[in-house]
């Protein structure tokens, strides 16, 4: 396969995660770095090998000669950044949250389909490998018709640490984290008509909320709940793992605590552990979401080379985005009940 060239703007906390993935993916390289702080960015150059440097993302474009930009900044600065590559013509990666708002995600979509540019968000969480293990027993259709599922994520890690911006947002969880939940639920049980949720602040310390429940209807008829936490101290910390139970008409699947998989179909249960890779430059317990950013980092240098459109394009985020702004006007009205179309 042909090397493709990538450009990274943002070189924080999250950053030497692509950094280490695209390292590893071979096929596609970053060569080329940007970060307004110059101590960010001289570290990152050093310790990945990089010397072509820029604080400034416009220059960054303009001198190099990239196959595509990797966005790895906070959401504040997405929409500036997304339309700049957009501007350059240059095929773009943007993290998660997409934008600070759906209409700032509509413009970005708007603005790479106009230059004709593909636009992949990196919503890694349904890349995590029980998260497609999962998927292939559905599409098994060992356990028939799903009616009912929950997606749950629970937990007291402290994220707070490596990412301070979390506990001054105005919006924590459901923008954080819920959005990953949101997208693993549309992933596994396709989108979503109505929903209703409630959120509350447990931590006095920071400013969003930390606890979510969203209750939805799909258009495929399946009831699900997805639940997160960051409030939730448990007998057993289980950061950051997303548990699954779903129920069919012939069966049903659980993903229990430390990537149990249980599938019991016509009877017969069979157990077995989806563990995720634990790559050489990953660490515990992070290593699960280590090896989804390596998997959609190399969907998309496949998604580039074939000319396919990644799975999590801007337009299919578009909808996650909309899981999230959906779930805040119900929880803004006490649970009321949001139809999702309304939105969109
Ligand atoms: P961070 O604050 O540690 O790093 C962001 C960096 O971007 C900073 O060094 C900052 O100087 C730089 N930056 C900001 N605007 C810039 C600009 N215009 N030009 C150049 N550099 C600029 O943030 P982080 O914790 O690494 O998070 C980055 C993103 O990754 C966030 O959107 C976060 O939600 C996301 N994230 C995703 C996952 C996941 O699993 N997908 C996990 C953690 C964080
Ligand atoms: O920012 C979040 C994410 O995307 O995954 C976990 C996280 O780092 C903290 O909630």
């Amino acid at each position: 396969m042909t090397m493709v060239r990538g450009g990274l703007i943002g070189c924080g906390f999250f950053a030497h995660n692509h950094l280490h993935a695209w390292q590893e993916i071979g096929d596609g390289a970053i060569t080329a770095l940007c970060d307004r702080d110059e101590e960010r960015l001289r570290d990152a150059g050093q310790k990945f090998g990089i010397s072509n440097l820029y604080t400034d993302a416009a220059e960054m474009m303009a001198r190099e000669s990239l196959d595509f930009v990797d966005i790895a900044t906070t959401v504040a600065t997405h929409r500036p950044l997304v339309e700049l590559a957009a501007g350059a013509g240059l095929p773009v990666i943007c993290q998660k949250p997409f934008a600070e708002s759906l209409s700032d995600a509509r413009a970005m979509v708007d603005a790479c389909a106009r230059a004709g540019v593909p636009l992949m968000v990196h919503e890694n969480f349904r890349w995590q490998a029980p998260i497609r293990a999962v998927r292939a027993v559905l599409d098994s259709g060992r356990i028939g018709t799903v009616f009912w599922a929950r997606v749950s994520f629970r937990s007291a890690y402290d994220v707070f640490s490596g990412q301070p911006y979390l506990a001054t947002s105005q919006r924590f969880i459901l923008e954080d984290l819920g959005i990953h939940i949101l997208d693993i639920a549309r992933f596994l049980f396709g989108d979503v008509s109505r929903l209703s949720a409630v959120i509350n602040r447990v931590n006095p310390k920071i400013r969003g909320e930390d606890v979510a429940t969203v209750l939805m209807l799909h258009e495929s008829g399946v009831n699900s709940i997805c639940d997160c936490s960051y409030a939730t101290a448990l007998a057993e910390e289980l950061f950051p793992q997303t548990l699954l139970e779903i129920d069919g008409s012939r069966g049903s699947i659980r993903l229990n605590a430390n990537y149990e998989l249980i599938v019991h179909s016509n009877g017969v249960t069979e157990r077995q552990t989806v563990a995720p890779v634990l790559h050489h430059w990953a660490c515990r317990p992070w290593h699960n979401i280590q090896e989804s950013v390596y998997a959609i980092q190399k969907h998309w240098v496949d998604c580039l080379a074939s000319g396919t459109v990644p799975e999590t394009s801007g337009d299919d985020n578009l909808k996650t985005m909309t899981l999230v702004a959906a779930a805040y006007q119900s929880a803004a009205g006490n649970l009321a009940p949001v139809d999702v179309a309304t939105l969109t």
